[in-house]
C-alpha cells in the first residue's frame, strides 16, 4: 500500500489531496508554514521545513515514505531541488506535478526577465503605478526604486510595513479572479503588472485583466529546477502510484 509525502502549497496540490482523500490513499500533504491559516485539506496534514535534504531523507526514511510528490509553486526551487536529492539518498521514487509556463496571447504585453533583480530594473525611472503581485517575500528588492506607487497584495497582514515609501496594501488569498483583479487595476489606476510565471489557473486572473485593459507585465521567468520525472495532471500520479517501484515492492 503506497504511503505518499505530497509537497503542497499549490492549487494543483489541493486538487490531488482531494483525490487521495476520494480514492483513500494514504498521504500527508506538508506546508512549509508561511501562511498564518493555510487551507485544510481532506488529508493529514504537517507544516514546517524538514531542515534541508538530510532533515527529509531522514523523514521519508522514519515514516516509511513509498512515494513522493513534489506539487510545491514553480518557484519553490530549494524545496523541488531538496526534494530530488532527498529521494534519491532515501531510495523513494519522486514525481513532481507542475503547470506549463503561461505563454503571452495575442494583445499581451510582456516583458519577460530573468529573476526580481531583472523586474526591479524593467521598471525604468519615470513613476508608474504597479501592481507588485510577488507575495510578501520579495518586496524589499523593489525599495531601489522608490519612485513609484505600489500596489501590494499578501495573503497575510505584513507583520512591519513593508519597505516601500509609497505603497498600498491588500491582504487576499488566491484564487482570484479577472473581475476582481480588474477591478483592482482600474480602481488603483495600474500601469504596470509585475507577476512570476507561476502558471496554473490560481494567479492567472491578473494577466487576463492585464490584457483587456491594454497593461503590460513584467513577467519573472521560473528559476532552474534539476531534472525530474513531472506531469501535470494530478490524475496521472494515481497511475504512477500504481506503477512506480516502492521501497517495499523491491523487497527491501
Ligand atoms: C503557504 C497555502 C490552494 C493553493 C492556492 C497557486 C495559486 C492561490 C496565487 C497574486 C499572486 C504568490 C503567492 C500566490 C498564489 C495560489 C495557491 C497561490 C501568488 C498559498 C499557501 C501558501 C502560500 C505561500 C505564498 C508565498 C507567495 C506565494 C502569494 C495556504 C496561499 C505571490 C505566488 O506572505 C507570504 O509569505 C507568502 C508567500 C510563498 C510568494 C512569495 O514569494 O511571497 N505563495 N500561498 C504554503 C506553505 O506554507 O507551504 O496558505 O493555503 C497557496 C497559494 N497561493 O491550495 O488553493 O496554486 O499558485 N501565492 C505567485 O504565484 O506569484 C499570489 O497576488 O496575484
Ligand atoms: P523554497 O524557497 O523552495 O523552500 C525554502 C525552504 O522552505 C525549504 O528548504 C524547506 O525547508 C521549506 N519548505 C518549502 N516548501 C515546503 C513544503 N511544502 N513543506 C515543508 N517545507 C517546505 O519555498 P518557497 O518558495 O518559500 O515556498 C514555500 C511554500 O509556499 C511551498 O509550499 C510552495 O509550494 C508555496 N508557494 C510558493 C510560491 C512562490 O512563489 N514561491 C507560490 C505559491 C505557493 P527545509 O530545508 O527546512 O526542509
Amino acid at each position: 500500500m503506497p504511503n505518499v509525502l505530497l509537497l503542497g502549497g499549490t492549487t494543483e496540490a489541493s486538487a490531488l489531496a482531494r483525490l487521495f482523500a476520494e480514492r483513500g490513499v494514504a498521504a500527508t500533504l506538508s506546508y512549509a508554514g508561511r501562511t498564518e491559516k493555510p487551507r485544510a485539506q481532506p488529508i493529514p496534514m504537517r507544516i514546517g521545513g524538514f531542515g534541508g535534504v538530510n532533515g527529509l531523507a531522514r523523514y521519508l526514511r522514519d515514516e516509511r515514505v513509498t512515494h513522493l510528490v513534489d506539487a510545491t509553486h514553480p518557484f519553490a526551487a530549494t524545496m523541488s531541488a531538496n526534494a530530488v536529492a532527498a529521494a534519491r539518498a532515501a531510495d523513494v521514487p519522486l514525481l513532481a506535478l507542475t503547470r506549463p509556463a503561461w505563454l503571452p496571447a495575442a494583445g499581451d504585453r510582456w516583458t519577460h526577465v530573468p529573476d526580481i533583480a531583472g523586474a526591479v530594473a524593467a521598471l525604468g525611472g519615470r513613476p508608474r503605478r504597479i501592481l507588485l503581485a510577488l507575495g510578501r517575500l520579495h518586496v524589499a528588492a523593489f525599495a531601489a526604486a522608490p519612485q513609484h506607487h505600489y500596489v501590494l497584495r499578501f495573503v497575510d497582514a505584513a507583520v512591519a510595513p513593508p519597505a516601500l515609501p509609497d505603497h498600498h496594501l491588500i491582504v487576499d488569498r488566491g484564487p482570484f479572479t479577472v473581475e476582481g483583479d480588474r477591478a483592482l487595476m482600474v480602481g488603483h489606476g495600474i500601469d504596470l503588472v509585475v507577476c512570476k510565471n507561476a502558471g496554473g489557473t490560481g494567479a492567472a486572473a491578473k494577466l487576463a485583466a492585464a490584457r483587456a485593459l491594454g497593461v503590460p507585465v513584467v513577467m519573472i521567468e521560473r528559476p532552474a529546477l534539476p531534472p525530474r520525472a513531472e506531469v501535470t495532471d494530478p490524475h496521472a500520479v494515481l497511475a504512477w502510484l500504481d506503477h512506480a517501484p516502492s521501497p517495499a515492492k523491491r523487497g527491501v
